[in-house]
């Protein structure tokens, strides 16, 4: 029996449950932890809380009390950095450097910038003609969407959870949000914190389990929220959206991703191809962002190619809490099966594997993780499925253009558009590409380097609107209009 337990957090209290679930470490393959999974009932309870914590003193909260808020609960995650290392590490198997360095200081960052954006944030004003010459004024206040429901996925767990909460809070919402069944540990703590430093009750509300038949799908179609926001894949977006046509509720969706980058012989090599196995391989390439079809100009195709394995090989790949190991393990078995599945497809539609395809060999207590060879791919068609569909695991494709046009025909001959990163030392030239790729976010020469307040989210089946500085504000306030006549 695990003794790590975690609970659900409804209207300020922890919530345990008739059902629970085992919490796998996927670096060992072993029950880390016990999760108690919320009912429609809990779910609806957490609901009602929210909406309770709406009529009380948080719905007439100021600004300044929500930033506070927002600003004691970064506190409070910087004070308990390791514990949220942690539970990172052990729910996800990431490296340890990676969770202390980008996971949980972004998370704090989340609460403290959104904080600092809702304290800045203005408003609209117009001054407007009249008949009589008196003129109106127009101005716009932002009011809270109400309860906002949150679900997230496993990939970033605490990054992408608070990513989302911080601005929904910050707007003055309450919010009922369900981490991944795969990864719990982080969002227990933050709602650890979010009791510490006394939040008001039912605020912040914690659910956990999974997605259709259990807490997501209670959250999605109970008519006491308001708004839903989502980070996962398309398909499950898709089934959000139809579900939450109902009552006209506002979704904000971030999808899948199948992301190109873009090599141009006049790139500065060396730096490019450790921006580009960074781009492929960070977080056994499990980011909606990561690269999944690199695109090199012929010239530097076959130095490229073989630079690229060379990274790929020299990857130091096991126990996540070893010094120096670059990669974990993927999620899951069941990842880990559906992207062993593309490493077979890859070769059946025929692909050379320059490099992995396969799993490592790794001793000890990791033997039974889900780890995997980060691998690259040359000699596919545009068409193969290889070449068309999100693998999410550590695994690009690599295939040589002639010219720009060609370059920017293949980036965009997809279904999904999230991200696109170029490599060339003519700026002019990225510029030009940058207007001309299907994409919502753009990378030159560098990729996944985050400005909080700039807009995030993808193009077709990537996503639907933006969040990320006042285009969050947007998505989790109603923005209402006042006319003045003088
Ligand atoms: P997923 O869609 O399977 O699950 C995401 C979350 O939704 C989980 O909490 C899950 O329990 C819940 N869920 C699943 N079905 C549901 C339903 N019918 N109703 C309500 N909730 C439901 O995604 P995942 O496997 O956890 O994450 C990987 C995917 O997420 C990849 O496709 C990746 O590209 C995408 N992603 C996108 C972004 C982005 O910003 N665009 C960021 C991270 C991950
Ligand atoms: O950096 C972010 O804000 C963000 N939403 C990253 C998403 C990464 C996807 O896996």
């Amino acid at each position: 029996m695990p003794e790590i337990d975690y609970r659900n957090f409804v209207n300020g209290r922890f919530v345990e449950s008739g059902s629970t679930f085992g919490d796998v470490d996927p670096s060992t393959g072993k029950v880390r932890a016990r999760v108690h999974e919320a009912s429609a009932a809990l779910v609806e309870e957490a609901v009602h809380a929210a909406r309770g914590a709406l009529r009380g003193p948080w719905g007439a909260s100021t600004i300044e009390e929500r930033a506070a808020l927002l600003d004691r609960v970064a506190d409070g995650i910087d004070r308990r950095s390791e514990d949220f290392v942690a539970a990172e590490v052990g729910d996800t198997g990431k490296p340890v450097e990676l969770a202390r360095s980008l996971d949980v200081p972004r998370g704090a960052a989340n609460f403290r910038t959104f904080a600092n954006i809702i304290r800045t944030a203005s408003g609209e004003m117009y001054e407007s003609p009249t008949p009589d010459g008196r003129g109106a004024l127009n101005y716009t206040i932002r009011r809270p969407l109400g309860v906002v429901g949150v679900i997230s996925p496993w990939n970033l767990p605490l990054l992408l959870f608070s990513w989302k909460v911080a601005p929904a809070l910050a707007c003055g919402n309450a919010v009922v949000a369900k981490p991944s069944e795969e990864t719990p540990g982080t969002a227990t703590l933050l709602a650890e914190v979010f009791a510490e430093v006394g939040a008001p009750d039912g605020v912040f509300n914690l659910v956990h389990g999974f997605g259709p038949g259990s807490a997501g799908e209670a959250i999605v179609t109970s008519t006491g929220v308001d708004g839903l926001t989502f980070t996962g894949e398309s398909k499950t977006g898709a089934t959000i959206m139809q579900q939450a046509a109902d009552g006209v509720r506002p979704v904000s969706f971030e999808l899948g991703g199948k992301n190109a980058a873009l090599v141009f012989a006049d790139c500065d090599f060396e730096a490019t191809v450790d921006g580009v196995a960074r781009s492929s391989f960070l977080n056994t390439g499990q980011v909606c962002l990561c690269t999944e079809r690199v695109y090199v100009e012929r010239p530097i195709f076959d130095r490229f190619v073989e630079a690229l394995a060379g990274r790929a090989k020299a990857m130091r790949i096991g126990d996540p809490w070893a010094e120096g190991i670059q990669m974990g393990p993927l999620i899951s078995q069941k990842h880990r099966e559906k992207v062993l599945t593309y490493y077979d497809l890859a070769k059946a539609e025929g692909a050379e594997v320059v490099t992995g395809g396969g799993i490592p060999d790794i001793a000890g207590e990791q033997a039974g993780g889900w780890f995997i060879e980060p691998t690259v791919w040359t000699g596919l068609r545009q068409d193969a499925r290889c070449i068309q569909e999100e693998v999410f695991g550590p695994v690009c494709h690599v295939m040589p253009f002639d010219d720009e046009a060609e370059a920017v025909r293949l980036a965009n001959d997809s279904k999904y558009g999230l991200a696109c990163s170029v490599w060339t030392t003519n700026l002019t030239r990225g510029h030009r590409l940058a207007g001309l790729i299907d994409v919502g976010l753009v990378w030159l020469n560098t990729w996944f380097l985050r400005d909080l307040r700039t807009p995030f989210g993808g193009a077709k089946l990537s996503g639907l609107g933006r969040e990320g500085g006042r285009h969050s504000l947007d998505f989790y306030s109603e923005l209402r209009n006042v006319c003045v006549k003088l």
